[in-house]
């Protein structure tokens, strides 16, 4: 090889270039969580899920059953900011309807 090309001229065709791979990643996503009281008459949550996660009455009364017998449950799974807005809602309205019900969220 001629001796008047450099060492990358001469050698830059056998580089591997490995491309910068895109760095995605899936949003991290939130179990809302409803959790057991004494108190809270159990048509009452029956309806909060049906009101906030658009549950029928059938899977609502299920899910309200697991929770009262397990003590908590998951009503649905949501982005962060979903999730939020999820917990506020049920415990505003459970709250200005003087049930102690409480939902809560956690990472999935
Ligand atoms: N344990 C309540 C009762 O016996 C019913 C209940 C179920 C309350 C689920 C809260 O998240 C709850 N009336």
């Amino acid at each position: 090889m001629s001796d008047d090309k450099d060492f990358d001229q001469q050698h830059h065709d056998d580089l591997a270039v490995q491309e910068a791979q895109p760095k995605l990643k899936h949003p991290p996503l939130f179990r809302v969580l409803l959790l057991n009281d004494d108190y809270t008459p159990m048509e009452f949550v029956v309806h909060v899920l049906q009101k906030f996660f658009a549950i029928e009455h059938e899977k609502a009364t299920q899910i309200m059953m697991h929770v009262h017998t397990r003590g908590m449950g998951i009503c649905g799974v949501f982005p962060k900011d979903i999730a939020e807005t999820k917990v506020v809602q049920v415990n505003e309205y459970s709250r200005n309807n003087q049930h102690p019900l409480l939902c809560d969220m956690e990472e999935d």
